[in-house]
């Protein structure tokens, strides 16, 4: 799927903005506005909305904020009227969770999933002066949806029925409309997909790409594709004629994490001297490869050191923000770190690009999050307590959301440099019964939709057994989310480092060629808070914690690096864990450092990106 892009033969309308606003009438998943129509006249006593961002902190009110139903996006607009060569299209960048489309009070499409792009054409829908376009989105997740979360309706004698999204998952549910609304115009002759490949052998670089057209009919007879290598400085470094092919980079310079380079595959489709379409993909020329438990990219084995994330920031929400996006990367390479996930959903396309510039090295995960039907917090559950277990492999009905969602992630991320490999889900119940058939078509799926052939992996959470678990076998990296030092032997540094060597081991035994990454560890921490001894959530003990983590991680040449939780603190639903939200963050949410910050400095500007600890 290509990003909507500016070129010669194409245009975009920027629709973000100031919206007009409404909660539906009727909590719930069946909102009243629809058999109201509120789609077929402007909505009345609407309130203003920014547009991309979360509704949820735009509201004082408690019952506004954690609404559960529909709310409804409204705005006009105008456009002048397409040439008769070209077609219009209406592209939402995600709607969170679930979204319907009307233009001019019609029906234009419907979505799923509140992370990854979808667009239509309009231009039947569209008329002379101005359109109207309104969006009803829903926040509403179940066992059927990714993430996965319980929707419930009580009703309070006295008080009425409450309606409620019980996350699966450690992140508040913000909602809206969280990326750019677009318009774009293209020809109705077109490109429609570029597959882009690379390889290098000594100073030459391999790019195998793929071009798809849309030429319906009517297209010009004769059409010509002519794609053309540029480098940074827009010079042409390479060209060649057709639909696919493999092209030489003389003197290639490689995309490396922290000295990214980015090509550009410069498309032109031509009828003899004019010129249908043009699009530009950037790219990279790098290589990932697995070999004898080492992660090669480029050739040389990489050490990831780095975060998991979340899009998350005070009053927008999860609403793009690409001021903070910089700073975050920035912040990132100022420790000396070079990698993040995108736990635990797909980040913006923005953001995507902005890693292939800055070099930062990405783990891509789709929002597989929250499949464990037990998951409440009750960590001994997870470690065995003997209680009878919820059966979540019988139960979800989350497959058709996961392949889907995969299929999204892939077609939208695959010529990104900086990812290096796919996620297919956050701590699942990966050891019990099930898990390994639910999980092998989706390794399948994932494994034959990438052209470029990246690893593939899920996240594992902690449990008393690694043998049991049914997804390591299948999985390409053995990435590893581990709280010992905080919720299991909390306050007990010295227990910690015992109980991860001895996990290791284990794991090592088990999986000698495996490389092994820690996806997330550390330990909630209140800025300002500080002890002389080993005290949970002050400052001291989260720098401690990561100490006696790291002095674990160096003898072990299997581990290839470390991805911390989180890099700042974030929003949460609330429980009596979370104290204003999760406060893992080795900043806070204002991006203000804490001591961790610079145990992290410390350590990874003396760790080289390659060959550490081999
Ligand atoms: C892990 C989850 C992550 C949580 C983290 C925590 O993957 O989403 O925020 O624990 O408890 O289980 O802080």
């Amino acid at each position: 799927m290509l990003y909507p892009l500016v070129t010669s033969t194409r245009t975009v309308l920027d629709l973000n903005g100031i919206w007009r606003f409404k909660f539906d009438p009727l909590p719930g998943p069946n909102g009243a506005g629809f058999n109201a129509r509120f789609y077929e006249h402007p909505l009345e006593e609407a309130q203003s909305m920014p547009v991309p961002s979360s509704w949820n902190d735009l509201f004082e009110d408690q019952r506004d904020r954690e609404f559960v139903g529909w709310v409804w996006y409204e705005r006009d607009f105008y456009i002048s009227p397409a040439q008769e060569h070209q077609v219009t299209i209406l592209r939402f960048g995600s709607a969170t969770h679930r979204a319907r489309v009307y233009l001019n009070g019609k029906l234009v499409m419907e979505h799923v999933g509140g992370f990854t792009p979808f667009e239509s054409p309009v231009d039947q829908f569209l008329v002379e002066g101005q359109n109207r376009l309104t969006v009803a989105v829903c926040n509403i997740l179940d066992y059927s949806t990714l993430p996965v979360g319980t929707y419930t309706e009580q009703t309070i004698p006295g008080f009425g029925t409450v309606h409620k999204v019980s996350p699966n998952f450690d992140f508040y549910n913000y909602a809206g409309l969280h990326r750019p609304v677009l318009l774009y115009r293209i020809p109705k002759t077109h490109i429609k997909e570029i597959e882009i490949v690379t390889d290098f052998e000594g100073s030459r670089g391999i790019v195998d790409y793929r071009v798809q057209l849309n030429n319906p009919e009517g297209s010009p007879a004769h059409l010509e594709t002519i794609v053309t290598v540029v480098d940074e400085q827009s010079r042409p470094v390479a060209e060649q004629a057709g639909n696919n092919g493999r092209i030489f980079i003389p003197d290639v310079r490689l995309w490396n994490p922290g000295a990214a380079y980015l090509y550009r595959l410069r498309v032109a489709l031509k009828t003899g001297n004019e010129l249908v379409d043009l699009y530009e993909e950037p790219f990279g020329v790098r290589t990932v490869a697995i070999k004898n438990g080492a992660f090669f990219i480029n050739g040389k084995a990489f050490y990831f050191k780095g975060f998991g994330k979340h899009e998350d920031a005070a009053v927008r929400g999860r609403g793009l923000d690409q001021v903070l996006n910089l700073k975050d990367l920035r912040l990132i390479r100022w420790l000396g770190g070079n990698s993040l996930r995108t736990s635990h959903y797909c980040y913006s396309e923005e953001f995507m690009r902005l890693c292939d510039q800055e070099g930062i090295v990405v783990i891509d995960e789709v929002p597989a999050v929250g499949l464990m039907l037990g998951f409440n917090f009750d960590v001994s559950n997870m470690m065995g307590n003997g209680a009878e277990k919820p059966k979540t492999w019988e139960n979800l009905k989350t497959k058709e959301a996961h392949q889907k969602v995969i299929e999204e992630m892939i077609i939208r991320d695959k010529n990104h440099p900086s990812v290096v490999m796919w996620s297919l889900s956050n701590e699942s119940e990966s050891w019990s019964d099930g898990a390994a058939e639910y999980f092998k078509p989706l390794y399948e799926l994932a494994r034959n939709l990438d052209p470029s052939k990246r690893p593939v992996t899920s996240v594992l959470i902690q449990h008393k057994d690694p043998t049991a678990d049914k997804l390591a076998p299948l999985s390409d990296v053995i990435c590893l989310n581990r709280y010992y030092g905080w919720y299991w032997a909390g306050g007990d540094l010295e227990a910690a480092k015992v109980f991860l060597a001895k996990e290791l081991d284990e794991w090592v035994r088990m999986y000698p060629d495996k490389p092994i990454l820690f996806t997330e560890y550390g330990a909630d921490t209140i800025a300002g808070f500080h002890d002389t001894g080993s005290v949970m959530f002050t400052e001291e003990y989260q720098q401690q914690l990561y100490e006696a983590y790291h002095e674990v991680f160096d003898r072990y040449p299997a581990v290839v690096g470390e991805q911390a939780w989180n890099f700042a603190d974030f929003a949460t639903s609330q429980n009596v864990l979370r104290v204003q939200g999760n406060k893992k963050g080795i900043f806070t949410r204002e991006r203000q450092p804490k001591a961790a910050a610079f145990v992290f400095k410390r350590r990874w500007e003396s760790i080289p990106h390659f060959n550490y600890n081999k």
